[in-house]
C-alpha cells in the first residue's frame, strides 16, 4: 500500500472509477474482451504499482471489432441532437467525477492535481462543445445549373474510428476525438497509451455507465489495451476509415504510412518545437509567467510545452536573469500536492533521455545556466523526478531540432528585426505552437502573417501551451498536419455527400451535352 496513495484519496478514488486490481475493458460486462497478459501501471509519484490491465489480442481484437460494428448500425440511426443529449449526459458525469479522475490522472500519469483537474476540464468543455455542435453539422446548398434540379451536400458518419492516443493527456485527447465522433454517429476504439492504462478504463467504465443508463450498446465505446501491437491492429485494418493518432513523430509516421497504404484517413497530432519570440517590446512579468509555464508544465510533457526561447540581444540578460530567478523558487515533488509546481517525468526512460539532452547540449557548445539534474533524496524514490534545467543553445545544434519531452528550456538570441526571429522560430521541422510577447502591432502582425510563423498554433502575449478547446488543435510539417477539438475539426470525423435532385420529367445532362435517343 502507498502512503501517498492513501494520504491523498487515491484508493478511495480508485474505488468510484471502478478500477481493481486487475482489469478487463469494462464494468458492464458487455465489453470484456480483453484476455491477454497484464501490464501494470505504476505511478511515477512514488514508483508504486496501481494496479493491473489485461491486454487486448488479436482474438479479443476481432470481437471488439464485432461489438463496434453492430453498435454503429444503431448509434447512426439516432438524428444527431440525440446523439449530443448522450454526450451532454457524458459531460455530467465527468463534472460529478472530475475530482476522482483527476487524482487518478495526476497519480498515473504525474500531472499536478491542478493539471489533472485542468485535463477533466477539457473533456467537460468539449462535451458541452459537441452538444452544440449536433445541432450544426451543416452542409452547403449549391445552385444546380441545370433547371428543375436541386444540389446540396451532407455529412454522414465514417463509421468505427480508431484512436491511438499519448500518456501526456491520458484522458483528454480522447474525449475531444470521442465527443466529436459520437455525435457525427461513429463509434470509437481507443487504444490508451500502455503507461496509462488506468486512465482509460476509468473513462471506459464513464462511458459504459452512460450508454448503459440509456439502453445503448457500449460497443459505442471500444477499449484495447498494450503497445503498438495492439494500435497495428487499427492502423491496417480496412474497417476503420479514420485513425486519429496522438504521439511522437516516429509513431505517427509509422501510423500515416500503414493508415495510407490501405487509402484510409489519418489525423495526426505529433511532436512540437514551441517556441516564444520575445522582442525588445515584451512585456517581461507576461513573458516569465508564460514561459516558466510553458516549459516546466507537466514536467515539460505537452506537445505544447515551451522548449525555445528567442530573445532579442537588447532585452536577453534581463529575461535571463528573470527566468533564472523563477526556475530558482520552483518546487519539485509529489504532484498531488499542491505545493509543488513540477511533478515527475513519466519513467526512468524519460529521465534518460532528459539526460542524455544535457549532455548533447553541452557536447554541441550549449552552456547550461540552471543546471537541472535527477533528485534521488528522500520522496523521489520512483527516481523520475527531475530538476527544470536551462541552456544557452543555438538553433541548428541537433538537440535543439530535437524534441526532448522534459523540462529542457533552450535561450536562444536574436538581433534585428522580428523577421530573424521569426526565421529561427520555423527553422524546425516541427510546426505546432509558438508565441510572440510583444506590446508592438507591427511585430504581432507579422508574426501571424503568412510569411510569419509556420506553426498551427500561433499566440500574441500567451504562452505556447493550454490551447483552449474551441479552437482547432493541431499543427503543420512534422507535427502531421491534423486539427483536432474545436471549429470546425468536426469535419474528418464525416464523409461528405453531395446530392443532386432532379424534380423535372425531363433528364438534361450537365455541361451541356446532348445525348438524345
Ligand atoms: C498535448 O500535449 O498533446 O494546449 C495536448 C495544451 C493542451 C493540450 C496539449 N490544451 O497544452
Amino acid at each position: 500500500m502507498s502512503k501517498i496513495a492513501s494520504d491523498f484519496g487515491i484508493y478511495d478514488a480508485l474505488k468510484v472509477l471502478g478500477i481493481k486490481e486487475i482489469n478487463e475493458g469494462s464494468s458492464t460486462g458487455t465489453n470484456n474482451f480483453s484476455s491477454g497478459e497484464t501490464i501494470a501501471s505504476f505511478s511515477p509519484v512514488d514508483g508504486s504499482l496501481i494496479a493491473k490491465v489485461k491486454t487486448t489480442t488479436k482474438e479479443d481484437y476481432e470481437q471488439v471489432m464485432g461489438t463496434a460494428t453492430a453498435a454503429y448500425k444503431e448509434w447512426r440511426t439516432k438524428p444527431a441532437p440525440q446523439r449530443g443529449e448522450i454526450v451532454r449526459q457524458f459531460g455530467d458525469k465527468l463534472r460529478e467525477l472530475k475530482e476522482p479522475l483527476g487524482k487518478l490522472v495526476s497519480y498515473e500519469m504525474g500531472k499536478s492535481y491542478q493539471e489533472g483537474l485542468g485535463e477533466v476540464q477539457e473533456m467537460i468543455d468539449i462535451c458541452d462543445f459537441a452538444v452544440g455542435l449536433s445541432r450544426q453539422l451543416h452542409g452547403l446548398t449549391m445552385h444546380s445549373e441545370r433547371p428543375g434540379h436541386r444540389m446540396y451536400e451532407q455529412y454522414h458518419p465514417l463509421g468505427v474510428v480508431g484512436i491511438i492516443s499519448a500518456f501526456n493527456f491520458p484522458v483528454a485527447v480522447w474525449a475531444w476525438n470521442t465527443a466529436l465522433a459520437w455525435i457525427c454517429g461513429d463509434v470509437c476504439i481507443w487504444k490508451p497509451s500502455e503507461k496509462t492504462p488506468l486512465c482509460g478504463i476509468a473513462c471506459q467504465h464513464i462511458a459504459a455507465t452512460v450508454f448503459k443508463e440509456n439502453n445503448l450498446p457500449e460497443g459505442i465505446s471500444c477499449l484495447i489495451n498494450g503497445d503498438y501491437t495492439v494500435g497495428e491492429l487499427m492502423t491496417g485494418d480496412a474497417r476503420i476509415p479514420l485513425v486519429s493518432a496522438t504521439g511522437s513523430i516516429r509513431m505517427g509516421k509509422i501510423v500515416a504510412q500503414a493508415v495510407a497504404a490501405r487509402l484510409g484517413k489519418s489525423l495526426l497530432e505529433l511532436g512540437g518545437n514551441n517556441a516564444i519570440i520575445v522582442t525588445p517590446d515584451a512585456d517581461i512579468k507576461m513573458t516569465v509567467i508564460g514561459a516558466v509555464f510553458g516549459a516546466v508544465g507537466t514536467a515539460g510533457q505537452r506537445c505544447t510545452s515551451t522548449r525555445r526561447l528567442i530573445i532579442h540581444e537588447s532585452m536577453y540578460d534581463k529575461v535571463k536573469n528573470a527566468i533564472v530567478a523563477a526556475y530558482n523558487q520552483l518546487r519539485i515533488g509529489n504532484p498531488l500536492d499542491e505545493n509543488n509546481h513540477v511533478g515527475p517525468l513519466i519513467d526512468t526512460d524519460a529521465v534518460l533521455q532528459y539526460n542524455k539532452a544535457l549532455q548533447q547540449v553541452v557536447n554541441e557548445g550549449g552552456n547550461l545556466i540552471v543546471e537541472g539534474g535527477v533528485l534521488e533524496e528522500q520522496g523521489y524514490e520512483s527516481g523520475c523526478y527531475v530538476r527544470p534545467a536551462i541552456a544557452e543553445a543555438e538553433n541548428h545544434f541537433k538537440i535543439v531540432q530535437h524534441e526532448t519531452f522534459a523540462p529542457v528550456l533552450y535561450l536562444i538570441k536574436y538581433s534585428g528585426d522580428v523577421e530573424n526571429a521569426i526565421a529561427i522560430q520555423n527553422g524546425v521541422l516541427q510546426g505546432l505552437s509558438s508565441a510572440i510577447m510583444t506590446n508592438n502591432l507591427r511585430e504581432a502582425e507579422q508574426f501571424l502573417s503568412a510569411w510569419g510563423s509556420d506553426c498551427g498554433i500561433a499566440n500574441v502575449n500567451i504562452g505556447t501551451s493550454g490551447a483552449e478547446i474551441g479552437g482547432a488543435f493541431g499543427g503543420e510539417k512534422e507535427t502531421g498536419g491534423g486539427r483536432e477539438s474545436g471549429s470546425d475539426a468536426w469535419k474528418v470525423y464525416m464523409r461528405r455527400q453531395t446530392n443532386t435532385i432532379n424534380y423535372t420529367t425531363e433528364l438534361p445532362l450537365a455541361q451541356g451535352i446532348k445525348f438524345d435517343l
